[in-house]
């Protein structure tokens, strides 16, 4: 398959979101869900879940699958396939670590200047209880060119 598959985890308590400021990577600096690329043979909930654990230090179940998103990025060969599960149980003790920074977020403050520019798009439909898939074509200013969104 040429696509790269990827996951991102949105925990919920109450009204607040969890997000997390990223240190490094494609998303440096901007804050988003947890998440990460799964592995070769890897389970793509468990990934979700493995990268919870390594970026903030909580232990996630009862992931429900909410999204699925394509990303055609420039300088990517293959297309990026984003997995977005939504939980409100979690435990363990909420930590920064070397990747992110993690904050939680009232869902009418989202700092959607501060996130991919897809989310303004998704993050709604999330915030709504919603399903939906969807894709979309960035350039290299960062900028969406094409995209599609459905709600399912
Ligand atoms: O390690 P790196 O930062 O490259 O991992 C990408 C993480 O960001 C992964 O959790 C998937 C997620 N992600 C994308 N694209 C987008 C996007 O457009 N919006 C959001 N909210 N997350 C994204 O790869």
């Amino acid at each position: 398959m040429n696509k790269k598959l990827l996951t991102l985890c949105l925990i919920q308590q109450g009204d607040k979101i969890l997000l997390g400021k990223a240190k490094r990577g494609k998303g440096e600096g901007k804050w988003n869900g947890f998440g990460g690329k799964v592995e070769e043979g890897e389970d793509i909930e468990d990934a979700a879940k493995r990268e919870v654990l390594e970026e903030c230090g909580l232990v996630v179940s009862n992931l429900e699958k909410v999204g699925v998103l394509d990303f055609t990025l420039p300088e990517e060969e293959k297309v990026w396939q984003v997995h977005i599960f939504k939980t409100i149980d979690f435990s363990g003790e909420l930590i920064e670590t070397d990747e992110m920074k993690p904050q939680w977020f009232p869902a009418d403050e989202i700092p959607f200047d501060s996130m991919w520019a897809d989310d303004k798009y998704w993050f709604p439909l999330f915030l709504r209880g919603k399903r939906f898939e969807g894709r979309f074509v960035f350039n290299d200013q960062h900028i969406i060119i094409e995209h599609e969104l459905r709600e399912l």
